[in-house]
């Protein structure tokens, strides 16, 4: 651990639910707006440390807080000290589990913690946790959801704005022929030299997975992304094996030692763990260790502002997921730059809410 002393005064949570740029239709349900939960860990030296989750549904927001307040008021007093944290907070939360929204509300504490100890560092996050503010290569996942496919032209159109050269393609239509007239709309549009990753969202068969995927080798597709269950490490494994576009899964690793498991089940050739299920940054700098001893490519899943520092201290970083939610309500929005999401020089991980903003979209 680092030498700053700082000592937990409490947590802040306001749930806000910001509007999203373009609808992300997944083959699992669209979703309209971000229901984000914004954390704010005071100390007693002054020093304020952020985050946010995604809660994937506002009745989550509440019961995440409650999970957050008894954590804090657990540790309250206590120096700074996240990593350890989660020894002394898996022994509280054993019984119930530390799954679901339980792990959400300490890796939000964690990774709030962390911001808070650069920022009394005064250096950014990638340099406290080993690495240095750099460019890192990001790919547009907003919006391409299930839609028509003149629809989905247009937009993709639209989201190669900020010099991207790669985004995300949601697929799992009712039929093979869906999945590759939205594709071929998609590339029709954008042209052969962008990148596309297409990711299912654990809608298909591994049977299914395999016929869909033997047709999509043919069509130089950059990643496939949870084709099948996330936890099916056999199947997943089975198509990596058989398929030439390489398996991508990891948004849904509960902490590293899911990630380790399907790893040694051979279940992907690509790893995307998400700041929120890995455990926060103290579970992300585990997962890249863990990634790193198998040279695995590590990309990231949602969160681009913490997830681009983290990135640009990942010995196999690889693509940093960009989504746009959190521009609605931060002083200083994640930059892109011809494609690369740009790790500032200012202390801590960046996040500063927008109070004004903020008030608009807050729940109540
Ligand atoms: C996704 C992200 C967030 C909500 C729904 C779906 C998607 C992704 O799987 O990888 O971006
Ligand atoms: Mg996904």
């Amino acid at each position: 651990m680092t030498a700053i002393r700082l000592t937990l005064r409490g947590v802040r949570c306001r749930a806000v639910e910001v509007p999203m740029t373009y609808v992300l239709g997944t083959s699992a349900g669209a979703v309209r707006a971000a229901p984000l939960l914004l954390v704010d860990v005071d100390t007693e030296e002054g020093v304020t440390g952020r985050t946010y989750l995604f809660c994937y549904t506002r009745a989550a927001a509440g019961p995440i807080k409650t999970m957050l307040d008894d954590a804090a008021s657990a540790l309250a007093g206590a120096p700074l000290d996240p990593a350890a944290w989660w020894a002394t907070l898996n022994k509280r939360y054993t019984l119930i589990g530390v799954q679901g929204i339980v792990r959400m509300a300490m890796a939000a504490l964690d990774t709030a913690c962390w911001d808070a100890l650069a920022i009394a560092a005064k250096v950014p996050l990638a340099t406290l946790i080993g690495g240095a503010p750099k460019a890192i290569p990001a790919y547009n996942s907003c919006g391409l959801g299930l839609m028509a496919p003149v629809a989905l032209g247009d937009e993709a159109e639209k989201l190669l704005a900020g010099g991207f050269k790669a985004m995300k393609l949601r697929l799992g239509y009712p039929t093979l022929k869906e999945d590759l007239a939205a594709l071929g709309a998609v590339r029709a549009s954008i042209g052969e030299h962008v990148k596309i990753m297409v990711d299912y969202n654990q809608a298909l068969s591994v049977e299914e997975a395999l016929a869909r995927g033997r047709a999509l080798d043919e069509h130089s597709v950059y990643w496939l992304e949870e084709p099948v269950r996330h936890d099916d490490y056999a199947g997943n494994a089975r198509l990596a094996q058989v398929l030439t576009t390489p398996i991508q899964i990891g948004e849904n690793f509960s902490l590293p030692y899911a990630m380790h498991a399907a790893l040694d089940r051979g279940a992907c050739d690509y790893v995307m763990p998400d700041l929120e299920r890995i455990g926060g940054v103290t579970g992300w700098r585990q997962a890249a260790a863990i990634a790193n001893t198998r040279r695995i490519p590590m990309s990231s899943h949602l969160f681009p502002e913490v997830s681009a520092h983290l990135l640009a201290a990942t010995p196999t970083a690889h693509w940093l997921e960009y989504v746009d939610w959190a521009n609605a309500i931060v002083e200083e929005p994640l930059e892109i730059a011809d494609g690369y999401a740009v790790v500032q020089q200012r202390p801590g991980n960046g996040l500063v809410w927008n109070e004004d903003a903020l008030r608009h979209y807050e729940l109540r």
